[in-house]
């Protein structure tokens, strides 16, 4: 695998084609970021998980799949990429755990 920090060359194209695909990126694109959490049963577990979820900053949309017999996953649409720390600590708030791999 390579590092994922080359993107920055896309900085070289002239300044007025990088901009105009730069404003395009923040208004057009968004990060969605997968996670698969343990411990949910019921509709009042995915109400839990989506609130604390949404309460992170950035964050447009949620959706959870909930999964009562297994992984539930929890799908977060955010503008930005977001810091797994942050999710990890808005699951436990929640009182489920992320369970890594997936
Ligand atoms: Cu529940």
């Amino acid at each position: 695998m390579r590092p994922a920090r080359r993107r920055s060359r896309k900085q070289r194209q002239p300044s007025g084609a990088y901009c105009a695909r730069r404003i395009q990126g923040e208004t057009a694109m968004s990060v969605r970021t997968t996670i698969n959490i343990s411990g949910m049963h019921c509709g009042h577990c995915v109400a839990s998980v989506t609130e604390e979820l949404q309460e992170l900053e950035g964050v447009a949309a949620v959706d959870v799949a909930l999964n009562k017999d297994g992984l539930s996953v929890a799908t977060i649409t955010s503008a930005q990429e977001l810091d797994p720390a942050r999710i990890d600590a808005a699951i436990a708030e929640a009182g489920y755990a992320v369970v890594a791999g997936g």
